[in-house]
Parts: structure tokens; sequence; C-alpha cells
């Protein structure tokens, strides 16, 4: 049985959402980062920089939350187009972009302007417009494709449970209808309801407001 070593943010949400949408069994292990379970002794011996998400599957440990989606897609043969095609780069392109820009500089959004606001003015500054230009580029590519790709991919579930997060990075996702119509069409699926209610069900999906 997979074992997943995950709490309720973002990175473990893809996860799980992943998971439920291939069809696959799991177990959860919840790792409360507010409690320091993060830097456990235990923990760190399958996760060494300290973080969830972290995937156990027989003899096979898979730690940081793209490696575990490619790991996932290339046992199940699911949400990844074949390999070497042009679709299969452009999938581990997007996957990588979440990856590098679409979650750490999102994650440096939520710090600043909601977890310590008014504290460093340059900084929030900074990060929410590289935050704006990224819905940008997001918003641009599902402008003409329904998912990230033509089809639901691995990408999908990496980027959607940060926009999920709008309300901490004060993103008006109106302002960005494509992104808006894709994150409720997505919203709406049963693997997406349940992965994000793992391991704990702790909210609903965020709904945007219908302003604009
Ligand atoms: N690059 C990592 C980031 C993982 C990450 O930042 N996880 C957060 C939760 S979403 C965490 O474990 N935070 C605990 C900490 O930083 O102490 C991945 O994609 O898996």
């Amino acid at each position: 049985m997979i074992e997943l070593y995950t709490w309720t943010t973002p990175n473990g949400r893809k996860i799980s959402i992943a998971l439920e949408e291939m069809g696959l069994d799991y177990k959860t292990h919840q790792i409360d980062i507010r409690k320091g379970d993060q830097h456990a002794e235990e923990f760190v011996k399958i996760s060494p920089n300290h973080k969830l998400p972290v995937l156990v599957d027989g003899e096979n440990v898979v730690f940081e939350s793209g490696a575990i989606l490619l790991y996932l897609a290339d046992k199940t043969g699911k949400f990844i187009p074949a390999k070497n095609t042009p679709q299969f780069w452009e999938t581990v392109s997007w996957l990588m972009w979440q990856k590098a820009a679409f979650g750490p500089i999102l994650g440096q959004t939520h710090h600043f302007l909601t977890y310590h606001p008014g504290k460093a003015p340059f900084a929030a500054e900074h990060f929410s417009n590289t935050t704006a230009k990224l819905y940008e580029v997001l918003d641009l590519r599902l402008s003409n494709h329904e998912f990230i790709m033509d089809e639901l991919t691995i990408a999908d579930f990496a980027i959607w449970p940060w926009v999920a997060r709008f309300d901490r990075q004060k993103v008006d996702v109106s302002a960005y209808p494509n992104v808006r119509r894709w994150y409720e069409q997505l919203a709406k699926r049963d693997g997406f309801i349940k992965g994000y209610a793992q391991p704990l069900d702790v909210e609903a999906i965020p709904q945007i407001g219908s302003s604009s």
C-alpha cells in the first residue's frame, strides 16, 4: 500500500489529488507542520529537507512533490502524455514551472501579504507584482487549452492547489477569466474534492467571489 506523509497544504494536496484521480489505494500519515512534525528524527530519514510531501511505495521513497507526481504518472501511465513526445516534455515543462515559480513565489507572497502584513512593504510589493505576472502566464496558457495541456495531466495537479490559496495571495482570480474557468471546472471533480480533504477535512474548496 502506498503511504503518503502529508498535511493540509498545497504541496501535500497535489499528491492526494493525484492519488485520488489515479484511483490508487493509499494511507496518509499526518505531518503537522504547526507542531514541528517535519523535524522529527524518523521523518527526516525519509525527508532530508524537512518538508512534506513524501511518498513511500514498497522500497521506493520519493520526496519533492514534482518527483512524486512523475513517479505516480510513471507507475500508472495516467495523466501524462506518451514518453518522449513533444507533449510529454511540454507537460514536464509546466510541472517544472510550477515547482520553480508558481509555488516558491506564491509562498513568499503568502508570507509577506498574509502572515506578516506591513512588515516589509518592498517585499510585499515585489512578490505581489511577480505573482500577478505568473497569473498572467497561466491565464494566457489556459486561454487556448482546456487544461494545462489538452488533456488533464499531473501539471494541473501541481498548479491547481496553489490557485486554491488565492485569498492568502490577495489575488482576485476573476481578473484571470481562463484561470477561473479552469479552477472551477476542476473543483467539481471527485478526485479534487477528495484529495483536497486529505489528510484532514479542514475546509471546503475555496470559492471565487462573483466580483470581477
Ligand atoms: N519543493 C518542495 C516544497 C515542499 C514544502 O515547502 N512543503 C511545506 C508544506 S506545503 C513544508 O513541509 N513546510 C514545512 C517547513 O517548511 O518547515 C516540494 O515541492 O515538495
